[in-house]
């Protein structure tokens, strides 16, 4: 079965007509569906699928033990994503494990294919929200009480997928068992020239959310002078962030939300979410601050009040050295790359052996449905991954 094809299968699962490319979010109705689509290729293969307490998925060949060889992604996109980013590394690891049985290959230790939940953060807006349950890098509490758009909460919505919320948190068992993650996803950029490569570092990224409140009123009674106009400094604070982000620092304002949201109407409160990441922490530590700056002066000139709650932050990722040299050199010497983008194997990287493998992406657009790997690529990053798990599992 050629690689595009088990692609294919997920091509029809989440399409946004409005927006275009793809919307897959955590326990909503085309997220559900993928997760019938891996149990059932996970079953189509003899692997034992297990859900763990945060609503990860791990499909087992043979029994769950310690020293586990695990490799997969997640499956949930952002809203409008592109088909490859997630998915590919799960449909991947498959096909990795087809390969390899294939061979008559059979792993002389535990090993899994896994999807992590909601790691694109794009219901209830912290990423990696599986693996950060796992790894306790984020509080039960603080998970089960974010809201999504409709203020169903994830404990609400994890319920209705028939998950326990009062078992989620930090998962010690699942935890200790990995030996090594190894996830292949697609380059979100264009540093590749060949077909695969491996990660070298994530930038150091986070969330926050700014609430600026002014006073909602009548588009054409209120003049100019008598306003207290949110929408003011949100936009301030859009000019803000791009001014600061220079070097090899990026800011990115992609949630602006006006409330009430009338085309004549002066909003009463108006939320812009801000991601900014930097090749260190201090570096975007203090872009944040001069963004925050900019933008409670902006308020205050305004008659408005600006509120900044941090919602997510991970520092730089330097994936094992040792272990990036060994894959890339298991690999015929492919490039090691940098990345801007946050991954699962981001959150795991602070604790076990991890690595990530990346297939060429000609078009460097990711987030969006340009998005794109050419299936001699992605064939080329399931021979890849089949090589480097042998090397680990044997
Ligand atoms: O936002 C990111 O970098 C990742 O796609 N979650
Ligand atoms: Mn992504
Ligand atoms: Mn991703």
């Amino acid at each position: 079965m050629s690689h595009s094809s088990h692609l294919d299968d997920l091509a029809g699962i989440g399409r946004d007509s409005r927006r275009g490319g793809y919307s897959r979010h955590v326990f909503d109705a085309a997220e559900l569906e993928l997760r019938e689509w891996f149990t059932a290729e996970a079953s189509r293969r003899g692997l034992s699928v297990e859900v763990d307490r945060n609503g990860n998925l791990w499909a087992w060949w043979g029994s769950p033990g310690p020293g586990a060889v695990i490799t997969g992604s997640h499956l949930d996109s952002v809203p409008g994503g592109g088909a490859f980013d997630g998915p590919l590394g799960v449909v991947s690891a498959f096909e990795a494990v087809d390969s390899l049985r294939a061979n008559g290959f059979t792993p002389s230790r535990p090993f899994a294919v896994v999807a992590f939940a909601e790691e694109e953060g794009g219901r209830f807006g912290v990423p990696c929200l599986g693996s950060r349950l796992l790894t306790g890098a984020i509080s039960a509490e603080r998970a089960l009480n974010l809201r999504d758009g409709d203020g169903i909460t994830f404990a609400d919505a994890a319920r209705r997928a028939g998950l326990d919320p009062e078992r989620f948190g930090r998962d010690d068992v699942a935890l200790e068992r990995i030996g090594t993650f190894v996830e292949l996803h697609v380059e979100q950029g264009r540093g590749l020239t060949v077909p695969v490569g491996v990660a070298s570092s994530i930038l150091a990224h986070g969330r926050w959310r700014f609430t600026f409140t002014g006073e909602g009123n009548h588009a054409g009674a209120t003049p100019i002078a008598d306003r207290r106009d949110p929408m003011v400094p949100a936009s301030q604070l859009v000019l803000a962030a791009r001014r600061a982000a220079t070097g090899g620092a990026r800011a990115t304002v992609g949630r602006l939300v006006p409330n009430p949201g009338g085309t004549n109407v002066i909003p009463s409160t108006v939320d812009a979410w801000l991601d900014a990441r930097a090749p260190g922490s201090a570096e975007t530590r203090s872009m944040v601050e001069e963004i925050t700056a900019a933008a409670g002066s902006a308020a205050a000139d305004e008659g408005c009040e600006v509120r900044v709650v941090e919602e997510s932050y991970g520092d730089t990722v330097h994936f094992d050295p040792a272990l990036r040299d060994e894959l890339a050199e298991i690999l015929g010497g492919v490039p090691a790359l940098p990345t801007g983008a946050g991954h699962d194997a981001g959150i795991l990287a602070v604790h076990v052996p991890t690595a990530m493998l990346f297939v060429r992406n000609p078009t460097g657009v990711s987030h969006a449905p340009a998005e794109h790997a050419e299936p001699e690529d992605c064939a080329a990053g399931v021979v890849a991954l089949a090589a480097v798990l042998e090397h680990l599992a044997r």
